[in-house]
């Protein structure tokens, strides 16, 4: 019988309403065929294990087994039954784990790169080859000539070290806002300056920019709308509407790449109307620093070398500071002195100014017109939500990775935010913050006791970040691809691919037939998160509590762990006697040797005991960062004032330009449309892709405005190429409103198989800003900063 929408819609609400009138919910258990109705001599029984990462998830599962098979998948018992989380993906997995793409056995590539022909071979073959050609290549270009590519949902903690190889530590993701954010902080470069999400009740306003966490922090939707109800106003800033955009209590459209002017622009505002709060400037950053005007370096107390020390009680050579009493100038950390905000005076000749004065003058150029016209956000609208921000605390500013993060000048942007955020006073308060956020990134840690292998195992230092290596001389000659890396992590996908022909030998390591793997030599399948060879497969620490990974089911097909394959490349490469004997072993040693407090207590034993999972201690508030205000900085404040970027014009944030995507361009008019990739709630980037069940919800599709599938006589459904000058890709494409004018968006990691043609990877921009290789974490890829056309195909 074929199902017409409407009367499935019907179907849908008799069935709900006989539940009802039955006094009965329906409920997912009602998948699963009650125990009673089983045949005799068949099996069951429950175990728990933990999905993937990378979603920000981290959910742990329980999962009922039937005769060795998978029946059903739920949220596991968590001590506190709020943070008990699943979704559509992870029950998704009952099907997903037996795939047609699993790769099944051990494979050697017989055709050409990326022509998928491939042989299967032993487990002991694939080794022997990947022993053989790896040694071989370490020999005669040195241990460094390896590389090893990896996703973070696998876990290989020790390879680089048995092969004393590569890692590919600077990839340019998710560091374009850290990059000019946290140098503020002293931080990682990922932009951390935000609280945990079960403190966004505590928030009065919350400007979500360029993040869609109903999407891609699916768990935290309950923490979201808890904020919600308790009061908390929600605006979000997106070229889109997106998902969080309809759940917000409003939406501000922005121009694509112009959050660098959005925030240039309130700061101008809050400078102009006073709604900084002076206190908090002067106690807490670097904004009362003195400096010369001429040279823009920072005074101190003795010339202009930095601290030797980095002790922000005892800095050898501190900054100096106006005494607003009387004048005089002294250490900005002498006691009982309240320095001034403003001012320009001489020392001995010098013309010497604070960094706030600075600013004010800087500023100036980014007045609202400026701000307002370049992001085309109305100036009424500007103004009431700078002063909404500004002047109601405590304010959270929720910057994504996926959106703002992913331009050449991010890092503009992410000092601006900083810097806004500081002349708040809303960094290091209870429910305020800024900075970026998704699902577990920022919660409560625990350090779990470090099994270590002799100090004489050196991994080898990376000179050049990984997507450079196609573009600057370096000396890698194979790689270890764990993961769809190859696909994922480089935009400008045929420069990339030339660089991956020359290599001599790749190793591939996933558990599905990922586009990665193409380009493979050897092929090794790696088990789900639900198969292992023992009783006991892994431990993570994440969302606040600790949880066990516990055979659900046997290895499926030929497949091995990632810890046999860890274990069997330290075999291979002499360190086998130091490496853990079981995954169990190695669990065990990680709890009993861990002293941190936050672990004591919790055992092997105790997390079998309670269902796999345990919370760490004393972590019932949310986590809060930097509450003490005391950040890891030189002089412990909130340094606001990048010298060393001085040569580069940026010591203040200073406007600069997108690298392709802006009006200016000329590229333009050959190329109209920016692309954005933002992600799903279907895949974890390239995940899920080959999921049936999630292939009923969602195909590959490119997402045009009417206005203009109208102007290029598009319709619902038709076949499209997107293209520019680096390459092409076609798929279906699909009319939405939602999808801004003069932009277009097609959700970021879908393979090629599942295209009509190419990849998004094929057009996207690899373009490097120079500046970037002086920031943390290199330059950032600018994947959204990206010009094409859409036709008919
Ligand atoms: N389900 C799921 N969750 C995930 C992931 C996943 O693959 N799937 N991936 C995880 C990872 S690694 C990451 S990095 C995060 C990313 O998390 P988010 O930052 O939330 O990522 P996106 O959804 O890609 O982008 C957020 C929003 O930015 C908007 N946007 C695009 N361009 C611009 C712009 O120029 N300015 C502004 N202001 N907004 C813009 C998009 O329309 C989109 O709504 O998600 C994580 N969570
Ligand atoms: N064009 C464009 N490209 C982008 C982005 C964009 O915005 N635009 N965003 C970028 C961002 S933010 C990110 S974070 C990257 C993400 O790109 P990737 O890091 O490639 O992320 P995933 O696609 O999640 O890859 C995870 C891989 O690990 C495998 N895997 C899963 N679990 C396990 C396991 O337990 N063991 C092993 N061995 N393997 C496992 C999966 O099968 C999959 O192949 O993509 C980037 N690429
Ligand atoms: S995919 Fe879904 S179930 Fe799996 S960890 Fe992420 S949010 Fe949880
Ligand atoms: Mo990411």
């Amino acid at each position: 019988m074929s199902i017409s929408r409407r009367t499935f819609i019907k179907g849908g609400v008799a069935t709900t309403l006989l539940a009802a009138a039955s006094g009965g919910m329906m409920s997912y258990k009602s998948w699963l065929h009650p125990v009673e109705a089983l045949a005799e001599g068949t099996t069951e029984r429950v175990a728990h294990t933990f999905h993937q990462a990378h979603c920000g998830g981290h959910c742990s599962l329980k999962c009922t087994v039937r005769d060795g098979r998978i029946a059903l998948i739920e949220p596991n018992d968590w001590p506190n039954p709020y943070m008990s989380t699943v979704c559509l993906k992870g029950i998704s997995e009952i099907q997903h784990i037996y795939s047609i793409e699993r790769i099944q056995t051990p494979l050697r590539r017989v055709g050409e790169r990326g022509e998928g022909k491939f042989v299967p071979i032993t487990w002991q073959e694939a080794f022997n080859t990947i022993e053989q050609e790896l040694k071989k290549i370490q020999e005669k270009n040195g241990k460094d000539s390896v590389l090893i590519g990896q996703a973070p949902e696998a876990n290989y903690p020790f390879l680089q070290q048995i092969l004393g190889a590569q890692k590919d530590g600077k990839r340019g993701i998710d560091i374009g806002i850290g990059n000019g954010f946290d140098p503020a902080l002293g931080g990682v470069g990922y932009g951390f300056g935000q609280s945990e999400i079960r403190d966004w009740v505590n928030a009065s306003v919350i400007l979500n920019v360029g993040s869609n966490p109903l999407e891609t922090s699916l768990i935290d939707a309950r923490h979201i709308f808890d904020a919600k109800e308790a009061g908390t106003k929600i605006i979000t800033i997106d070229p889109h509407f997106s998902t969080t955009a309809s759940k917000s209590d409003q939406w501000i459209p922005i121009k694509p790449g112009t959050d660098c002017e959005l925030f240039l622009g309130m700061i101008s505002l809050v400078l102009e109307n006073n709604w900084y709060d002076k206190e908090y400037v002067i106690a807490n950053t670097s904004l009362p620093f003195l400096m010369d005007v001429e040279t823009g370096k920072l005074l101190r107390e003795r010339g202009e070398a930095p601290s030797e020390k980095k002790d922000s009680k005892d800095p050898l050579n501190p900054f100096m500071v106006l005494d607003s009493e009387n004048g005089s100038v002294k250490a900005y950390n002498t006691k009982g002195v309240t320095p001034a905000l403003e001012g320009e005076f001489e020392i001995g000749g010098r013309k010497v100014q604070t960094v706030f004065s600075a600013l004010k003058a800087q500023q100036k150029k980014y007045s609202l017109s400026w701000a307002s016209e370049r992001t085309g956000i109305a100036q009424d609208d500007f103004v009431k939500m700078t002063k909404l921000y500004a002047t109601t605390k405590p304010a959270l500013i929720n910057i994504g990775w996926g959106g703002a993060d992913k331009w050449s000048n991010a890092d503009i942007t992410g000092h601006a935010v900083v810097i806004l955020a500081s002349l708040t006073g809303n960094i290091g308060v209870k429910g305020g913050g800024a900075g970026c956020y998704i699902g577990n990134y920022v919660s409560h840690s625990a350090a779990l006791g470090a099994w270590k292998l002799p100090a004489k195992f050196t991994t080898a230092p990376s000179p050049i970040p990984v997507y450079d290596m196609r573009y600057q001389n370096n000396n890698v000659k194979a790689m270890i691809a764990i993961g769809d890396t190859i696909h994922m992590h480089y935009g400008n996908m045929n420069t990339q691919l030339k660089w991956v022909e020359s290599l001599e030998f790749i190793v591939g390591i996933d558990m599905y037939f990922t586009p990665s793997m193409n380009y493979a030599d050897i092929v090794l399948p790696v088990c789900t998160k639900f198969e292992c060879d023992e009783e006991v497969g892994g431990l993570k620490v994440a969302r606040n509590h600790v949880m066990l990974r516990e055979k659900v089911i046997d290895p499926l097909f030929e497949s091995w762990t990632d810890f046999q394959i860890e274990r069997e490349f330290a075999r291979r490469w002499g360190v086998g006697e130091f490496y853990p004997g079981t995954a169990e072993q190695y669990v065990a040693y990680q709890l009993e040797k861990s002293t941190d407090p936050k672990l004591s207590g919790i055992t092997l034993a105790a997390l079998k005991k309670n269902n796999g999972i345990m919370q760490l201690v004393g972590c019932e508030q949310p986590y809060r960062a930097y509450t003490n205000k005391v950040f890891k900085t030189e002089s412990g404040k909130l340094q606001l004032y990048y010298e060393n970027l001085s040569s580069f014009g940026q010591a203040l944030p200073t406007f600069e330009g997108q690298n392709e995507a802006f009006d200016e361009n000329k590229l333009v008019e050959k190329y109209p449309l920016q692309f954005s990739q933002p992600r799903t709630k279907y895949h974890i980037h390239s995940q899920f892709c080959d999921a049936s069940w999630i292939q009923q919800y969602y195909e590959a599709v490119l997402e045009i405005n009417p206005v203009d599938a109208k102007s290029r006589n598009l319709h619902q459904g038709d076949v499209v190429e997107v293209f520019n000058d680096r390459g092409k890709f076609k798929c279906h494409c699909q009319l939405n409103e939602a999808v801004r004018p003069g932009a277009i968006r097609m959700y970021e990691g879908m393979w090629e198989k599942y295209m009509k043609e190419g990849s998004i990877q094929n057009v996207t921009n690899d373009a490097r800003n120079r500046r970037g290789y002086n920031l943390v974490n290199g330059p950032v890829v600018p994947f959204n900063d990206t010009l094409v056309q859409v036709r008919k195909a």
